[in-house]
């Protein structure tokens, strides 16, 4: 963790982190790391969970001295509610980009916009052949209509059960009933979470843990995984291609746009506007070489898996792109951006522009996407940052090195023709102890840690133990900027990986996505689970999230554990403060099941625990290390 004076060359691990820092410093610029300062020491009831705002006989607060609120919830119920409420958050954001994409995909099936079409249609059919729609001679577009409706389902109450619970393995399934977390419906486990966590309500903080994870599992085997896929149907799965990171990507003689955020359904419009010619025209008759679309965070990740488009950075270079000075718009749906990136904006030239109503920022300028007028509306934001081209301080621009090669589009149907058609390969080659294992590090930045220091490090320790490395989220541009994500990067991996990967011809560290893919690994260990007939937990695999801060990696971890996966996270929720859930956490859900959490905030301690448990799973298959 981070000491109370800055000193920028300990905040990051990144050269164009730092370079932006000295400017923003220089220019008196307020960042994330700066408020962070400000922020610390942080309340001690929040940081552990005690403190309970949840009635007005409160706020009540845990300590020797009042061991209990006012209604006389102790420290378990109320640490245990607080959790249930965060992660409640977490999955309302995954499912509810989930929603927009099933709307999205209601609207094209309708005919209600001619701005978004079915890029892939294969996948459409294969999706509703897998969720039972009758697919056999019909016409596209009926089979997308019950397809969205089918998915709609998914969030209510009336179906009772995920759509893609067949992708779930029977032992799983049988110990999710036995405990009863099946997840019913997502809407549904999210509400009823609110509803338990009300005062006077569910008051045994285990019975409030489990629902959270049944929460959690709507969001990972629902929520999560609709959006996926629908935004594959909508936008093509991903194959694999070349990109960039860094923010090298942003280009002094062009025109730069920054799209950010999560969901593709605007980003994608963006993307076609930049590309039209009239627009470009307009762009060089501004005196700029063109027009530059580059990403941040999980809009990013989305657009780079699919399309290749470079990637600026990740959370934390949010901010540090606008201090480039180069930066003419950034265009935002939804979670992850920080209200800040409106202030730095207006230190410059750059324009904030928000598309959706959910997510409104003051001092931004709102052009609202709608299906009917995606195009329209890029088309505008398209011209607003041509226009600020010409506002644009040149004396300010400062784009520190250059960009950073990268491969990407790892989805599973990718992965698994590059295997030759089956998963099979990659199980012999597991078997064989050539790849010993599969790690999914997703997740964040959090300025509480130095900038990328245990993504990177953590990811290049597992390598060398020949484990695969699987990324999504914002570990992706950390992975990236380390120079993880090439082929070439097999000469940092064991001699396992290397063999594999370079018959391959694949990096030992995979990009798979933004923060909604880690369903595309969910599906993967069903898969892998499936073929050995063995369960999710008994796989030699865990994930971890290393430097997370949101409530939406919070869920996704959840998820992971009650799918059967050890999660280890760099540090903890607000949750030390009750010994019964902090003993739930980390030892108790292995009973449960079968997986727990693991805190460690050091990289290269945390690669050795997370190389013991993979061991420990290959001894438990019989597989020799
Ligand atoms: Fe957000 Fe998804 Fe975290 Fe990045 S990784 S900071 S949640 S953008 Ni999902
Ligand atoms: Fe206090 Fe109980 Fe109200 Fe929470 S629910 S604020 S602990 S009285």
């Amino acid at each position: 963790m981070i000491e109370k004076k800055l000193d920028i060359e300990v905040l990051s691990i990144w050269d164009d982190a730092k370079q932006m820092l000295r400017k923003a410093e220089k220019e008196g610029i307020e960042t994330a790391w700066d408020r962070l300062m400000q922020q610390t020491p942080h309340c001690k009831f929040g940081e552990t969970g005690v403190c309970c705002r949840l009635c007005t006989m409160g706020p009540c607060r845990i300590s020797k001295k009042a061991p209990r609120g006012v209604c006389g919830a102790d420290a378990d119920v109320i640490v245990a509610r607080n959790f249930g409420r965060f992660i409640a958050g977490g999955s309302a954001g995954h499912s509810d980009h989930g929603r927009d994409c099933i709307e999205a995909l209601h609207a094209v099936a309708h005919g209600e916009t001619e701005d978004y079409t079915i890029k892939d249609e294969d996948k459409l059919f294969r999706i509703a052949a897998e969720v039972g729609i009758e697919t056999t001679g019909r016409e596209t577009l009926d089979v997308a209509k019950d397809l969205a409706a089918d998915f709609f389902e998914n969030y209510g109450t009336t179906k009772g059960k995920s759509s893609f619970i067949s992708r779930v393995p029977e032992k799983r399934q049988k110990i999710w009933a036995d405990l009863g977390i099946t997840p019913r419906g997502v809407d549904r486990e999210i509400a009823e979470m609110m509803h338990r966590t009300h005062m006077g309500c569910d008051n045994d903080a285990a019975n409030t843990m489990l629902h959270a994870t049944r929460t959690c599992l709507a969001d990972g085997w629902s929520g999560s995984m609709i959006a996926t896929e629908i935004s594959d149907i909508l936008f093509g799965t991903p194959s694999p291609r070349s990109s960039q990171v860094n923010l090298g990507v942003i280009r002094e003689d062009q025109v730069n746009i920054l799209v950010h955020g999560h969901n593709p359904i605007v980003s994608e419009k963006i993307l076609e506007a930049v590309q039209e010619p009239e627009l470009i025209a307009l762009a060089k008759e501004s005196g700029a070489a063109g027009i530059n679309l580059a990403g941040l965070c999980c809009t990013g990740n989305e657009l780079m898996m699919r399309q290749g488009i470079p990637m600026a950075g990740n959370h934390l270079m949010t901010e540090l792109a606008i201090v480039t000075g180069a930066v003419e718009l950034i265009v935002v749906d939804y979670q992850c951006i920080m209200p800040s990136l409106v202030q730095i904006g207006s230190c410059f030239h750059t324009k904030m522009v928000t598309t959706a109503d959910k997510a409104k920022f003051t001092g931004a300028e709102h052009v609202k996407f709608e299906m009917q007028n995606g195009m329209e509306q890029a088309r505008k934001v398209v011209r607003m940052a041509i226009e600020r081209y010409g506002r644009r301080d040149s004396a300010r621009v400062e784009i520190p090195c250059d960009p950073v090669d990268i491969v990407t589009g790892f989805s599973n149907e990718s992965i698994i023709r590059a295997l030759g058609g089956s998963v099979d390969p990659l199980i012999e080659a597991i078997k064989a102890g050539k790849i010993r294992g599969v790690v999914g590090i997703v997740g964040c930045n959090n300025p509480k840690y130095k900038h990328d220091h245990c993504n990177v490090n953590l990811a290049k320790e597992l390598i060398k133990k020949d484990i695969l490395v699987i990324a999504t989220g914002c570990v992706t541009t950390a992975a990236g900027k380390a120079g993880l994500l090439v082929p070439e990067s097999i000469s940092m991996a064991g001699p396992g990986l290397q063999e594999i990967c370079g018959a391959l011809g694949i990096p030992p560290v995979v990009h798979m996505g933004s923060c909604v893919d880690n369903a595309r690994i969910l599906q993967l260990c069903g898969l892998l689970a499936g073929e050995l007939g063995v369960d999710i937990s008994d796989l030699p695999v865990a994930a971890s999230s290393p430097e997370w801060y949101s409530e939406k990696a919070a869920a996704i971890g959840t998820y992971a554990v009650a799918s059967g996966i050890d999660c280890h996270l760099g540090h903890p929720p607000n949750i030390t403060g009750s010994e019964l859930v902090t003993n739930l956490a980390l030892t108790g859900l292995k009973d449960l099941v079968g997986a727990s959490f693991l805190i460690e905030p050091d990289p290269f301690k945390a690669a050795d625990l997370l190389d013991e448990r993979i061991n420990s799973k290959r001894l438990g298959l019989g597989l020799e290390q």
